[in-house]
């Protein structure tokens, strides 16, 4: 049997058999690796570390979109930072009112490689009318990004080593603040609270976040092959709270068959751990 195994601190690892090693590549940003086994399907990696499998993508990717969705049913222009997997972006076009998508992603290998490999995220994206392309850092697309230009930005990134460092800075932060419309929500992939290296980079982004959105929060759900398997996301925002503004009736009238989120689990998701809530009040 062969192995992918990636460590999750110094004296833990995990472990997926595999059948087939599908394809590799190291383009100037990152290693790529694309795998095929039975107990999460085909997957990817980056750097080592795991992406999107099959099996679990569904989790990730509903509830970076549906929150924001059901405290804002209104929302009409989106940017997806990284994602180029393709499946943020699969889960926000189910939204008919939607208008424009807009996903920046630096390494279009990523894209091309999983429209191949992963067409579960990445089929049919680059066909639909609604969505704009770029292959570029999603820094330099913020800053020369005009002024109140979209109600929802996403945060689909790698973690904050080698080419997602920049988007874990006070400068990115500041920029989506100035490029979200006067309602705006940013949504953060905040890492997990569990091992420490991946806490400091969760208190670090928080931190940075919270001196510059007026509302904060953080969410969590379970991400089976993510180191701990408990992840977080942070949602930012100029005017809405996740929880005061929950428009749960609205947004069932949208009638997206989802498989992980629905509006009661909205509110739990909300709550969090003791020791999280420390290292965010600390952080
Ligand atoms: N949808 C879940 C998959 C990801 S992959 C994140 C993507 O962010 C990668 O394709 C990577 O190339 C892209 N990326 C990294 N840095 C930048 C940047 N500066 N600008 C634009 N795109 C970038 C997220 C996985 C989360 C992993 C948690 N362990």
């Amino acid at each position: 049997m062969n192995w992918y195994t990636e460590s999750w601190s110094d004296e833990c690892k995990f472990s997926i058999a595999y059948d087939e090693k599908i394809y590799s590549e190291k383009t100037p940003f990152q290693q790529i690796d694309f795998y095929k086994g039975k107990e999460f399907g085909t997957f990817f990696t980056l750097d080592g570390l795991m992406m999107v499998n099959e099996k679990d993508e569904f989790i990730y990717h509903e509830m970076i979109v549906h929150p924001a969705f059901a405290t804002n049913p209104n929302i009409k222009r989106v940017l997806i930072i990284g994602g180029g997997d393709g499946g943020t972006a699969r889960e926000v076009l189910r939204y008919k009112s939607v208008e424009e998508v807009v996903m920046v992603e630096i390494d279009e290998r990523v894209f091309r490689l999983c429209q191949k490999y992963l067409p579960v995220t990445a089929g049919g994206i680059e066909e639909e009318p609604r969505m704009t392309l770029k292959f570029e850092d999603g820094l330099a697309y913020v800053k020369k990004a005009p002024d109140a230009s979209f109600d929802l930005i996403l945060v689909d990134s790698t973690d904050p080593i080698s080419v997602g460092e920049g988007l874990f800075t006070i400068e990115f932060y500041q920029e989506c603040y100035r490029v979200l419309r006067n309602d705006g929500i940013l949504i953060n992939q905040h890492e997990s609270p569990y091992f420490t290296e991946y806490a400091e980079n969760m208190k670090r982004a928080h931190k940075k976040i919270k001196h510059i959105f007026p509302i904060t929060h953080v969410y969590q759900y379970h991400m089976p092959t993510y180191p701990s398997g408990h992840w977080l996301f942070g949602f930012a925002s100029k005017v809405y709270d996740p929880l005061l503004d929950l428009h749960a009736e609205d947004w069932k009238k949208f009638k997206i068959q989802t498989k992980y989120y629905n509006t009661e689990l909205h509110r739990g998701a909300f709550c969090l751990p003791n020791y999280v809530r420390e290292a965010l009040v600390d952080g």
